[in-house]
């Protein structure tokens, strides 16, 4: 499209809702191409975009094609937001001063998608298998499913979503009280916007109990409770990723 505007390829259900909800954070205008699920996976259109055929995928008013959901934060927030709402004060790795720079962002961002990810992932494999398989074989998957469940893969969600609480804590070393967002920001970055995936995966699939993470349920909450949040709810028409 040679409107001027960015082109999200939004596939329904799907973590593609959280750039729509950055891009409605943003007020900016754009396209969006909604696709639907076929056997649950993306369809031929999305490949169509993109060799890898994901979602989001965003292009850009100058045809670029985008995809990883944090680098097309990325380019939108450096592209956008004018004002600088959701970008760091400190965006610089920081040599003496705050500690919330960018390698604070860009360790809580890896740690979203190189560490949480894979588990959520797994767990999202076992329960999609033990689902699928015709019902007399299904107690033998559901069995393994439990056991990895069980010793290895609830034991490192639990790590990981204290870890992510506790950096929710003011850093005064106390480890209490509560900031609103992952970099002691006064309005959402590029890491929450990240995070929240995880956090919202977890939630829908009830993988998670979120009263043993309150600072981690409050920013849950903060999230789900912005106007942003509810229009990209009623752009994308809903979303649902607990299938
Ligand atoms: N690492 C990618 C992941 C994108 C991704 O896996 N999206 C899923 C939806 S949640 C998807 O497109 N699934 C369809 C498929 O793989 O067929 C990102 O951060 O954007």
């Amino acid at each position: 499209m040679t409107d001027n505007k960015p082109t999200l390829h939004h596939l329904e259900n799907s973590q593609s809702h959280i750039t729509l909800w950055l891009l409605e954070e943003l007020g900016i205008e754009y396209n969006l191409v909604k696709h639907a699920r076929i056997k649950n996976r993306a369809p031929p259109a999305l490949f169509a975009v993109h060799p890898i055929g994901k979602s989001p995928t965003l292009v850009t008013p100058s045809g670029r094609v985008l995809t990883e959901r944090s680098a097309i934060a990325l380019w939108l927030i450096s592209t956008y937001d004018e004002g600088a709402k959701f970008r760091l004060p400190t965006p610089t790795p920081s040599k003496t001063g705050s500690e919330d720079d960018a390698v604070r962002e860009d360790q809580l961002i890896s740690i979203g998608g190189a560490t949480l990810c894979p588990m959520l992932t797994l767990k999202l494999v076992f329960a999609l298998t033990v689902k699928q398989t015709p019902f007399p074989l299904r107690p033998l998957p559901a069995l393994i499913a439990y056991f990895v469940n069980r010793v290895f893969l609830d034991a490192e969600l639990r790590k990981l979503f204290g870890y992510l609480d506790a950096q929710l804590a003011l850093p005064d070393g106390k480890g209490e009280g509560e900031r609103m967002w992952f970099l002691g920001t006064e309005e959402p970055t590029r890491t929450d916007f990240s995070l929240m995936w995880y956090v919202d995966w977890a939630v829908q699939w009830g993988w998670i109990d979120m009263e043993k993470y309150p600072r981690l349920k409050a920013f849950h909450e903060r999230c789900t409770a912005r106007p942003a949040w509810k229009r990209a709810l009623e752009k994308g028409n809903g979303y649902n990723v607990a299938f």
